[in-house]
Formats: C-alpha cells, structure tokens, sequence
C-alpha cells in the first residue's frame, strides 16, 4: 500500500486518519507541494503527472488500483478493506456521514486548497491579509452548519455520528486544523471542538497529524 503524501495536505490527512483506523500499513511517499524556494512542487513533475494526471495528493496504489481523490479512496479502502468500518450500517445513517463529508470536501477544502491560494496570491494579486479573510469565511460558512448536524447526530457519543469514528471525523479533523493554521475563529463551535479534541486522543488520529509525518519541515 502506497500513499502519495504531503504533511501539509489536508486531503491526504484523511486518508492517513482512515488507514490508521484500519491499521493498513502503508508506505508514505512525500510529494513536496512547494518546491525549494517557492518553485512548482513535485506534483508537476513528470514522472507524478505521468501516474496521476490530476497532480494533486492523496494518490493511492496497493497494488490493485493506483486512485486520486480522497474521497473515492476512502470509500475504496472502506469497501476493499472492511474491518473497522467507518461507514454506519444504515443506508440512512451512512447517507448522513457522506453529506458531512461533503460538506467539507466539495463546499470548504476546494474554495481554500493550496493552488487556490497561489492563484488569488500570485494571479490576482490578493493581499495576506485579504486572503485570510477568505480561507476563514469558507470555513466559518461550512462549520456554523458543521455545528448543527454534529450537535443533532453526536448526541450519544463523542464522534461526529455517535460513538464510533467515521469518515466524518476523519475529515473534520484535518478541518479544523487548516482553521487553526490560519487563526480562523472556531471558538464558537463547541461541539465540532469536542469532537476533534475526542479524536485526537487516539493513537490513529495522533500518528497521522501533519507534524508527525517523517516529510514535516
Ligand atoms: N479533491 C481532492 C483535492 C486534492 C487536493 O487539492 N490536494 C491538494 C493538497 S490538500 C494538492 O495536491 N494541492 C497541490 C496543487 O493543487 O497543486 C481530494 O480530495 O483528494
């Protein structure tokens, strides 16, 4: 199992949250975003290109299907590896966990990624200062209705759904840190902090936070 990686990304950070989870061993392969000096990263060389034409990280190969797209890959790994499942039993309840995930894979990371601020910065000239102001009203958009739909459905336990992890947390949790990286206010979503803050007490949480990864600079 080979995962295309970089501390830093947020989309990859799920990805190692779940294996974790599942305790796959995997091989990490860093993929530097930014190369020496602020120069195009690695995701732009050719030989990257060449196996995922996408040029972004996660990338997935075990051997069976070589996969972008966290999403897609964390389905993939929950279907062709289900011990530990991080999908609920119920077509209803799992329905619930992949619209939390979207709500942050399609409404919040795609407006906030990294070439998205290289292009506000370098193409459209947009200040620090102004591009803060952005990251943190996407965030804070998708968090204020983060904070409802956890308070309804993590009622009985310490988890975005209840008390067992799902892909839910597992994408709230690289989240939430991005907000932090960027000062964004989150003070005001309790539930989505006490969530995170369960999370992280696990050894599987712990092990995949952009600071433990051996590529962290
Ligand atoms: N929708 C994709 C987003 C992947 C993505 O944008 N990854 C970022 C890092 S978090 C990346 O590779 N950025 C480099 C670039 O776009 O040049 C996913 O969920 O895997």
């Amino acid at each position: 199992m080979k995962l295309y990686d970089y501390w830093r990304s947020s989309a990859a950070y799920r990805v190692r949250i779940a294996l974790n989870v599942k305790g796959i061993d995997y091989e990490s392969i860093s993929i530097p975003l930014i190369g020496p000096g602020g120069s195009p990263g690695k995701q732009f060389s050719e030989e990257y290109l060449a196996m995922n034409p996408q040029g972004r990280v996660p990338f997935l190969d075990d051997g069976k299907i070589a996969l972008g797209q966290s999403q897609a890959i964390l389905e993939y790994i929950e279907e062709a590896y289900p011990d530990t499942p991080l999908l609920p039993g119920s077509a209803i309840a799992r329905a619930h966990v992949r619209s939390f995930c979207n709500l942050i894979a399609c409404d919040i990371h795609p407006l906030n990624n990294s070439s998205v601020m290289v292009y506000l910065k370098k193409e459209l000239d947009v200040s620090d200062e102004d591009y803060v102001t952005w990251y943190g009203h996407w965030i804070r958009r998708g968090f204020r209705a983060g904070e409802t739909f956890a308070k309804e459905h993590s009622a009985s336990g310490e988890f975005v759904f209840g008390d067992s992890v799902t892909l839910a947390d597992c994408f709230l949790v690289p989240q939430m840190y991005n907000a932090h990286r960027f000062n964004v206010v989150v003070d005001d979503f309790p539930t989505l902090n006490g969530i995170v803050a369960a999370c992280n007490k696990l050894t599987a949480f712990a092990a995949a936070i952009p600071e433990a990864q051996p590529d962290a600079s």
